[in-house]
């Protein structure tokens, strides 16, 4: 796999499943890191368990829904961290899985703050800088989701196809310059996603792995870590990765 050495890269929702293993790639492939989510006592742990790897590391706090605090955090980061090479669009969650007729507006609203309004109040912030160097690249955390709508999936399939909408402007956006844009769209991955989108019941989302070998979120990270470390004239537009057990979104070889 390509190196990152001396470039900085700010991954959101690093505190956790696909975040957290592209935090390891990236730092193994001497990328110097911006971590960022909510929980900041996880990504305290984390930046200690990545010591070994000698990466330099700055934790930011940071809630993606909210719009003046990504404008604030994001515009306003020290010297040495604020001129962001590859930016790592992955903080997002599902919640619930019900039909829009018995859906919870807060879930939806949780959801579409989160993954869409999220993706793009950052974007907005980082990308002028990379637009005005000329230089930089924009991987964003899509899903399969987003390419096929799977039964009480609705609200999170419309965001995850709003992901893959909005990669597919941006690189639009950015022909003429040498930023670029990536989306990679995972199917199944274990993380702690199932656990979110079922609001703490474990039993329930232990249930969706159930004889299945799921992909790693470090699975996803390699693939994040390819498209990061390609020649600059290469622009992968778009990876979709499943588990071997997958087809679709509805269709999963479970093993006795
Ligand atoms: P996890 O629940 O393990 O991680 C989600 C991460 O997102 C956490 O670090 C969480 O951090 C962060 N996050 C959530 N809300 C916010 C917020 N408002 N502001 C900042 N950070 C936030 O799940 P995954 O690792 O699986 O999910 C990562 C991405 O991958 C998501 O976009 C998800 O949709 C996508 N994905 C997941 C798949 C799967 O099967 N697991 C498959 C396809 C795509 P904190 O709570 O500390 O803020
Ligand atoms: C996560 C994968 O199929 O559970 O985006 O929506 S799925």
């Amino acid at each position: 796999m390509g190196s990152l050495k001396s470039q900085t890269v700010l991954i959101t929702g690093a505190s956790s499943g696909i975040g957290a293993a592209c935090a390891h790639a990236c730092a193994t492939a001497g990328g110097r890191l911006v971590l960022a989510a909510r929980r900041r006592d996880r990504l305290e742990a984390l930046a200690t368990e990545l010591a070994a790897t000698g990466a330099e590391i700055h934790i930011l706090t940071l809630d993606v829904r909210d719009r003046a605090q990504v404008a604030t955090v994001l515009e306003s980061l020290p010297e040495a961290w604020s001129t962001i090479d590859v930016l790592i669009n992955n903080a997002g969650l599902s919640r619930g899985l019900d039909k829009v007729h018995t859906g919870s507006l807060d879930d939806w609203d949780e959801m579409i703050d989160t993954n869409v309004k999220g993706v793009l109040y950052v974007t907005r912030s980082i990308l002028p800088k990379m637009v005005q160097r000329n230089h930089g690249h924009i991987i964003n955390i899509g899903s399969i989701a987003g390419h096929q709508t799977y039964p009480n999936g609705n609200v999170y399939c419309a965001t995850k196809a709003a992901v893959r909408a909005l990669t597919e402007g941006l690189k639009m956006d950015l022909l003429g310059t040498a930023v670029r844009v990536s989306t990679v769209d995972p199917g199944m991955v274990e993380t702690e996603f199932s656990d979110v989108r079922f609001h703490g019941d474990r039993d329930r989302a232990k249930t969706v792995y159930q004889g299945v070998t799921p992909l790693t979120a470090a699975d996803v990270a390699d693939v994040v870590l390819f498209c990061a470390t390609r020649p600059a004239h290469v622009n992968i537009n778009e990876i979709i990765l499943m588990p071997t057990d997958q087809a679709s979104t509805t269709m999963v070889h479970r093993h006795p």
